[in-house]
């Protein structure tokens, strides 16, 4: 893996090349600084509901195991255990609907950010000289404190 820092006045943001699967990843983080939080912004929500509308192939508003699986099928694996799913709405079989996969992300967000930038990689993010995934998350709490690693598909 190869680092490179650079830093914009207060921010850090580290460039992570690493291989992963069978592609090359630039990955992204944040170190989100004490009594600061992150959420998805427009962009954020706008592009995981382009993921659900990709995969709900029937367009129940639902994912069925077999279109979860297809979704992540690039990824290492389903970023949420089963018993997540108890907590965000799903249909009368227990499957993920459009509310409870927004409500995911919204709870990974805040919890773990780096865990959605990390996702939204593997499910192919644009990244260009202008954009990554950092501009589909907000900050909320201190001025630009926040540490950025950068995590995208080359
Ligand atoms: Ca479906």
């Amino acid at each position: 893996m190869v680092s490179i820092n650079i830093w914009f006045e207060s921010v850090v943001v580290e460039f992570q090349f690493l291989q992963s699967l069978d592609k090359l990843l630039f990955l992204c983080r944040m170190n989100v600084p004490a009594g600061c939080t992150t959420e998805l912004n427009q962009t954020g929500f706008d592009f995981f509901t382009s993921m659900f509308v990709k995969h709900d192939k029937d367009h129940d508003r639902a994912l069925s195991p077999e279109e979860l699986m297809t979704l992540f099928a690039i990824c290492p694996n389903i970023p949420w255990g089963k018993q997540m799913f108890l907590g965000v709405q799903t249909n009368d079989k227990g499957w993920l609907t459009y509310s409870g996969f927004i409500c995911q992300w919204v709870l990974t967000t805040l919890l773990d950010v780096n865990r959605t930038m990390e996702y939204m990689a593997y499910l192919g993010y644009p990244i260009n000289e202008e954009k990554s995934q950092t501009e589909a998350i907000n900050g909320i709490g201190k001025e630009n404190s926040f540490v950025l690693i950068l995590l995208n598909h080359l």
